[in-house]
């Protein structure tokens, strides 16, 4: 029996937009088997980038990161799968992008801790509050 699909919020942060990593990353994605609801490419005001992060808000790297992710354009996606929200992480790879595991899209394309390239909802709790972020319902249309 197929499993839940669910859905996930994902960001192509600014390095890799920068590094042309754009259609890389969506080849990765849709290899994986992720439906692509919604994409957008946006420049986040640093108040947005605040407001996406506030649950890193007590953390050191709060406004360094929201500093970055605000630095330059953006592409955010909304994803479905069945297990999306792991299978993303799993994808992305380790923060750290020099720890990333071969065959992850930060092991490729991103650099350090700070630009690595993507973001991945890390709970339904956070794909519930970062979807809405940037995509109206009316946006999602299953595939
Ligand atoms: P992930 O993106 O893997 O969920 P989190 O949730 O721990 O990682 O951190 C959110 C974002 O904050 C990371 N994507 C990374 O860009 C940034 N970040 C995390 N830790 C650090 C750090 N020590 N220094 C700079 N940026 C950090």
């Amino acid at each position: 029996m197929a499993g839940l699909k669910e859905r996930t919020l994902c960001i192509i942060k600014p390095d890799a937009v920068a590094k042309k990593a754009i259609g890389g990353i969506v080849a990765m994605l849709e290899k994986e088997g992720f439906d692509i609801l919604g994409l957008r490419m946006i420049r986040l005001t640093m108040d947005d980038a605040m407001a996406f992060y506030v649950v890193h808000k007590e953390r050191p790297f709060y406004g360094p990161l929201a500093q970055f992710m605000a630095s330059g354009p953006i592409v955010a996606m909304a994803l479905e799968k069945e297990g999306a929200i792991a299978g993303l992480r799993r994808l992305m790879g380790a923060t750290d992008s020099r720890k990333a595991e071969e065959g992850t899209i930060r092991a490729k394309f991103g650099t350090d801790i700070e630009r690595n390239a993507v973001h991945g909802s890390d709970s339904p709790e956070s794909a519930r509050f970062e979807i809405p972020f940037f995509f109206s319902q009316s946006d999602l249309q299953p595939m």
